[in-house]
């Protein structure tokens, strides 16, 4: 968490290239499950979550998505990159096949 804080602050601090492509979070599959396990996006802004799954002790080898149906692999140590919709506010949920792992990306 802080390791992200840092990075934001340097890219703000770099002034980086701009708000060219989307925003990214990144969510990890951790032995604690999705981490952060919720996560705040702007609405109408452009963002895409990065799911990175760092382990194979839990059953979250995919994510599916409540609201859109949709339902994505997450193979060990790659990044699967979802564009969320954020165009009106929405809590989207999200958990792994047994529903027992879960987390949620709330667009307001
Ligand atoms: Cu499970």
């Amino acid at each position: 968490m802080r390791k992200f804080a840092l990075l934001l602050t340097a890219l703000a601090l770099a002034g980086c290239a701009g708000s060219s492509g989307p925003r990214e979070v990144r969510v990890a599959v951790t032995e604690k499950g999705f981490e952060p396990a919720k996560i705040e996006v702007a609405k109408g802004t452009e963002t895409t979550l990065v799911i990175t799954r760092k382990t194979n002790a839990t059953c979250a080898t995919e994510a599916i998505f409540q609201e859109t149906g949709r339902r994505y692999d997450l193979p060990l140590n790659e990044d699967v990159r979802i564009l969320l919709p954020t165009d009106a506010p929405v809590t989207l949920h999200y958990a792994c096949g047994m529903d027992m792992i879960r987390g949620e990306i709330v667009v307001k």
